[in-house]
C-alpha cells in the first residue's frame, strides 16, 4: 500500500476518488483493452474513439498510450482524408490537441493537413508552434520554411530593401499628412510601414487593415516594438468588408496603398479603391471645393498610374505558354490537338485562366527582342471615382503598333509608373533599376508567324473583372489583316499560321474522329513547366534511348523470348502484343502531364501505366497512342482505379513486376521532391530481375557565388532602421534558407569558384547515399561568398543524362543562401558541409584552416 501522506492534498482526493469508483476504473481498463484490440485489427475509428475515452477518464495514461494514441490518429486521419472526411478529421486532431496541447508531432502533422487543404496560414500556425516546442525537429522546420514561402512572400524583403521606393513614399505621405490630410487609412498594410510613416509625420488617426492573418500578426509585432500599438488601429480585415463606424469611427481625409501587382490591378486595387471613395473615404476634392481643408476632402496615394505595354519575342516565353516542336521522344506531336498553357487572355473572359504571368525581363534566359515601341496602354485616376467605376465599361480600345524588328510575337510585357502624386513616381519598367517584374501576356496563336517592319500590330485593350486585358489580335501588313491569337481555331491548310503538314493534319483528323472528340472546339491545358517539359526534346530523346538499351540488355539475358524486349518498332499493335506474357511493364509515376509512359510504350511490347489523372490530359495521350499505333490496352492511367499510389506499387506484384519505373525525381522549383528516396526503396523492391528506375543516379552541383540579389530577397539587409522603423527582426523570422525558382543563367551574381559535385543519390542503391558530406571547393576569385547555387545531373542509366541546367530544361535552379556571408580570397579552400534530410538539401559554409586544406 503506498504511502499517500506525501502527496499534495487534490491528488489524495482524485486517487482516492479513483479507487473508489470501481465503475469508472472497469470502463477505464476495458476501453484500453478494446482500444488495443481494435488498433491491432487496424480498426482505427473505433481505437480512436476509445483511447479518447481512456484519456480523458485517466490522464494518468498519458505517458504510456502517448505512442499509440498518436499513431491511431495519423492512421484513422489518414483514412478520413482519403474518404474526404475532414470536418471530421479535424475535429479528431482538436480533440487530440486538447489532450496533448503541447505535443509537437500532433501539431507538425495538424499543419501537415491543414497545408493540403489550403489552409496555409493555420498550417503556417501549427508547424511554428511544433517548431517553437522543439527547434531540432527537422519535419517541422521543413514544414515551415515550405509554408513560410507562401505566408511571406519573398517580394516583401524586396520592397523593404528598396530604399527609393521607401523614400519616395514616405515623403509623399509626409506631404500629404503636413498639407492637412490627417485621417489616414493604409489599405494592405504589410508590415505596417506606411501606416506607421503616417503617424511619423504627425497624423492624428491612423488605421490599417490587412487581410494575411500571418501579415496582420507581424505588422501588430512591429507596432508594438515600435511603440505604436496604441496609436495606429490595425485590423484583420479585407479592406472592401470595412465599414464606418464599425470599424473606423469616421472617413478618412489619406487612404495610402500599395496593393499592386505586376500587372497593376491583380491585387484589387480598382475595387478597392472604389469601395473605398464609397464608403471610407471623404468626398474628393473638386474645382467647388478646391478652398477647402485638406483635413476635410479625401484623397489616395498613389494619385493613379500609366500602363506601359510592347511586343516582345522570347524563345523562353515561348516555350512555356505553347508547343513548339512537332516531335517529341519519336511521337509525332500532331494529334496531340491544342496545347496551351493556363495563361491567356481572351476576349471572353474564362475563369480558368490567368491572363497574365510574371517575369523579370531583364533575367530572361536568352533574353527578349522588342519588336514594338513601349506604348501607354492605360492612365488612370485613382482620385476619380467615375474613371475608376467607368474602368470596366470602357470601350474596347483598338492600338496599331509599328513593329520596329523582324521577329514572332511571343507576349506582350507590361509595367506601370505609378503615380505617388503629381511629383513623384515609381517605375516597374524592364530598363529601370527596381526588383519588379514585369506581367506577360503570352500570344498563344501565331505559330511560326513573323512579323517585320512596315507590319503593324493590332492590340486591342480592354478591362474586364477588373483586370487589363491586352490581346494582340492582328497584323496588318499589306493593306491586309492577319488574325493571330484567336481561340483555338480549326487549322486550315493554307492558312498562313500553320505550319503546312498534311500527313500531320490527317493523322490528327483521324485521331480525333477515332476518339470521338473534336480537338477545334477544345483545347488541353497544361501548366507552363508542363509545356516546357513538353518543347524538351533532348530529354525525352535520352529517355527513350536509355530505355530502348534497357530493352535490348532484357533481350540478351533471355534471348529465347522472341517478341520480347528490344523490337525497335513504332507499329506496336501486332497481334503479339496482346500476349501479355511477352509484355513488359512499364510504370510512370511522374507528377502532372507525362509523355515517358507512351515513348516507353512506342518501343512494343510494353504495357505502361500512366499517372496522368486529368481526363483532357488523358485523352491527349490516347490520341497521340493512337496516331503511333500503340495498342489501347497497351496504355492505362493507374490513378483512375487507384487511390493510393503505394497501392499501385504494389500492385503487379501479384502477377508480374515491374520491367521499368519512372520517377519524377526533381520538382520544377529546383528541388529534389519530398520523399524520393522512399519511393525509390519501394520501386526497387518491386523491378524484375534486370529492370531498372528511372533515372538511375542523380548527381548534385553546385557552385560558389557572391549574389546580392539574393541576399535582398531573403532577409532585410542591413542593421539601419527601415525609415526609421525596427522591421527586419520580425520580417526576418521568415527567411528561409533555400531559394527556389532561379535561373541561374541570369542570375544577377560573380562566379568564385568551378562548379563542383555535393552529392549524389543513387536510386538503385540507397545504402551508397550519404546524409552528410564535407566538400572542399576552392575559390577562384576574392569576394563574398553569400550563396551556393545548385542544380542535378540526371542519369538516365549509366551513360545517358540530363542537366536540369540545360538551355531547354522545364527545371529552375535552387540556392542556398549562407547564414553569414563568407569572405573568400582565390585560392583558399572553403569547406562546404552539406546536409541531406529526407530529400531536402541544407548547406553550410567555412574557410578552411590550413591543416583542413591539406586533408
Ligand atoms: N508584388 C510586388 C506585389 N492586401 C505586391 O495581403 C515588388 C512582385 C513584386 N489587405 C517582384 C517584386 C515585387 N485589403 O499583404 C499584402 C496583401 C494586402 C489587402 C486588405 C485589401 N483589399 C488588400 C489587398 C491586398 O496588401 C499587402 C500588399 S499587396 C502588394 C503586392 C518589389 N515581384
Amino acid at each position: 500500500m503506498p504511502n499517500t501522506s506525501a502527496r499534495p492534498k487534490h491528488s489524495r482526493r482524485t486517487r482516492r476518488r479513483r479507487r473508489e469508483d470501481p465503475a469508472r476504473n472497469e470502463l477505464v481498463s476495458s476501453s484500453l483493452e478494446s482500444a488495443q484490440q481494435c488498433l491491432f485489427n487496424q480498426d482505427y475509428g473505433p481505437a480512436f474513439a476509445h483511447y479518447l475515452l481512456v484519456l480523458h477518464l485517466a490522464p494518468v495514461f498519458k505517458d504510456v498510450a502517448k505512442d499509440s494514441f498518436r499513431f491511431t490518429l495519423f492512421k484513422w486521419a489518414e483514412e478520413l482524408d482519403s474518404v474526404g472526411r475532414i470536418q471530421d478529421l479535424f475535429d479528431c486532431y482538436e480533440q487530440a490537441l486538447e489532450l496533448f496541447p503541447a505535443d509537437e508531432v500532433i501539431l507538425n502533422s495538424m499543419g501537415e493537413h491543414l497545408f493540403r487543404m489550403g489552409f496555409r496560414d493555420e498550417a503556417a500556425g501549427h508547424f511554428h508552434k511544433a517548431l517553437k516546442l522543439r527547434p531540432d525537429f527537422p519535419e517541422a522546420r521543413e514544414n515551415f520554411y515550405r509554408v513560410a514561402n507562401w505566408l511571406v512572400e519573398r517580394w516583401h524583403f524586396l520592397m523593404l530593401n528598396d530604399h527609393g521606393r521607401n523614400q519616395k513614399y514616405q515623403q509623399a505621405i509626409q506631404k500629404a499628412v503636413q498639407s492637412g490630410c490627417n485621417t489616414v487609412l493604409d489599405i494592405g498594410t504589410g508590415t505596417g510601414i506606411l501606416g506607421m510613416c503616417a503617424k511619423k509625420a504627425g497624423a492624428a488617426e491612423v488605421y490599417a487593415c490587412e487581410l494575411s492573418k500571418t501579415m496582420y500578426e507581424l505588422a501588430c509585432e512591429v507596432l508594438t516594438a515600435n511603440g505604436m500599438d496604441g496609436c495606429i488601429k490595425i485590423l484583420h480585415i479585407k479592406s472592401l468588408e470595412m465599414e464606418v463606424p464599425k470599424d473606423i469611427p469616421q472617413r478618412v481625409s489619406l487612404v495610402v496603398t500599395e496593393t499592386v501587382d505586376a500587372g497593376l490591378f491583380g491585387e484589387g486595387i480598382i475595387e478597392s479603391l472604389i469601395h473605398a471613395w464609397h464608403h471610407l473615404l471623404l468626398p474628393p476634392q473638386t474645382s467647388e471645393n478646391e478652398f477647402r481643408e485638406q483635413s476635410a476632402t479625401g484623397r489616395v496615394i498613389p494619385a493613379g498610374a500609366t500602363v506601359f505595354a510592347m511586343a516582345v519575342e522570347s524563345a523562353e516565353i515561348r516555350r512555356h505558354h505553347r508547343l513548339c516542336v512537332s516531335e517529341v521522344g519519336g511521337l509525332s506531336m500532331a494529334a496531340a490537338g491544342e496545347l496551351r498553357s493556363p495563361v491567356s487572355c481572351s476576349m471572353e473572359p474564362d475563369d480558368s485562366m490567368e491572363p497574365y504571368t510574371t517575369e523579370r525581363l531583364s533575367r530572361l534566359p536568352g533574353g527578349y527582342k522588342s519588336l514594338t515601341e513601349p506604348f501607354t496602354a492605360l492612365n488612370i485616376d485613382f482620385n476619380n471615382v467615375t474613371e475608376l467605376e467607368g474602368l470596366s465599361s470602357r470601350e474596347v480600345q483598338r492600338v496599331y503598333l509599328p513593329v520596329i524588328q523582324e521577329g514572332e510575337v511571343d507576349a506582350l510585357a507590361v509595367w506601370f509608373q505609378l503615380h505617388l502624386d503629381e511629383e513623384s513616381s515609381l517605375s516597374t519598367g524592364p530598363q529601370e533599376d527596381t526588383c519588379w517584374e514585369q506581367a506577360i501576356y503570352p500570344v498563344h496563336g501565331t505559330k511560326g508567324f513573323v512579323l517585320k517592319p512596315p507590319d503593324q500590330l493590332i492590340v486591342e485593350i480592354s478591362c474586364r473583372d477588373a483586370y487589363l486585358r491586352l490581346c494582340s489580335v492582328a497584323v496588318q501588313r499589306d493593306g491586309r489583316e492577319i488574325q493571330l491569337d484567336k481561340s483555338p481555331e480549326p487549322r486550315v491548310s493554307g492558312n498562313p499560321m500553320s505550319v503546312p503538314n498534311p500527313e500531320a493534319e490527317l493523322c490528327s483528323a483521324l485521331a480525333c474522329l477515332q476518339t470521338g472528340q473534336n480537338q477545334t472546339k477544345d483545347f488541353c491545358m497544361l501548366e507552363c513547366s508542363e509545356m516546357a517539359l513538353l518543347n524538351n526534346q533532348d530529354y525525352h530523346q535520352r529517355f527513350s534511348a536509355a530505355f530502348g538499351k534497357l530493352i535490348s540488355q532484357l533481350k540478351l539475358s533471355c534471348p529465347n523470348q522472341e517478341q520480347g524486349p528490344g523490337v525497335q518498332s513504332n507499329l506496336a499493335d501486332d497481334a503479339d502484343s496482346t500476349n501479355s506474357s511477352d509484355l513488359m511493364y512499364v510504370l510512370d509515376v511522374s507528377e502532372g502531364f507525362s509523355l515517358l509512359s507512351l515513348i516507353a510504350a512506342s518501343h512494343g511490347h510494353v504495357k505502361a501505366y500512366s499517372s496522368v489523372e486529368k481526363h483532357k490530359q488523358q485523352d491527349v495521350l490516347r490520341r497521340l497512342a493512337n496516331s503511333s499505333n500503340i495498342a489501347q490496352e497497351n496504355l492505362e492511367f493507374w490513378l483512375n482505379n487507384m487511390e493510393d499510389e503505394q497501392g499501385m506499387l504494389q500492385r503487379p506484384s501479384r502477377e508480374k513486376l515491374w520491367t521499368a519505373i519512372i520517377l519524377d525525381c526533381v520538382e520544377t522549383c529546383g528541388l529534389i521532391r519530398q520523399k524520393l528516396m522512399e519511393k525509390a526503396s519501394l520501386a526497387r523492391c518491386l523491378l524484375e530481375d534486370g529492370g531498372q528506375i528511372f533515372p538511375q543516379r542523380i548527381v548534385v552541383y553546385g557552385m560558389l557565388v557572391e549574389s546580392d540579389m539574393l541576399l535582398l530577397e531573403s532577409a532585410v539587409q542591413g542593421h539601419e532602421p527601415t525609415l526609421g522603423f525596427n522591421i527586419a527582426p520580425f520580417i526576418n523570422q521568415f527567411t528561409v534558407p533555400v531559394h527556389v525558382f532561379l535561373d541561374f543563367s541570369t542570375l544577377e551574381c560573380r562566379h568564385l569558384s568551378e562548379s563542383v559535385e555535393l552529392f549524389v543519390l543513387d536510386l538503385m542503391n540507397v545504402n551508397a547515399n550519404y546524409t552528410n558530406r564535407e566538400v572542399k571547393v576552392q575559390a577562384t576569385s576574392a569576394g563574398r561568398l553569400t550563396a551556393v547555387p545548385f542544380w542535378y545531373q540526371i542519369y538516365l542509366d549509366h551513360e545517358i543524362s540530363v542537366s536540369t541546367l540545360s538551355q531547354n530544361s522545364h527545371w529552375k535552379q535552387a540556392a542556398a543562401v549562407l547564414q553569414q556571408p563568407l569572405e573568400v580570397q582565390a585560392g583558399d579552400w572553403v569547406c562546404l558541409a552539406v546536409k541531406l534530410h529526407k530529400s531536402t538539401i541544407s548547406i553550410s559554409a567555412h574557410v578552411a584552416g590550413i591543416a583542413e586544406s591539406n586533408e
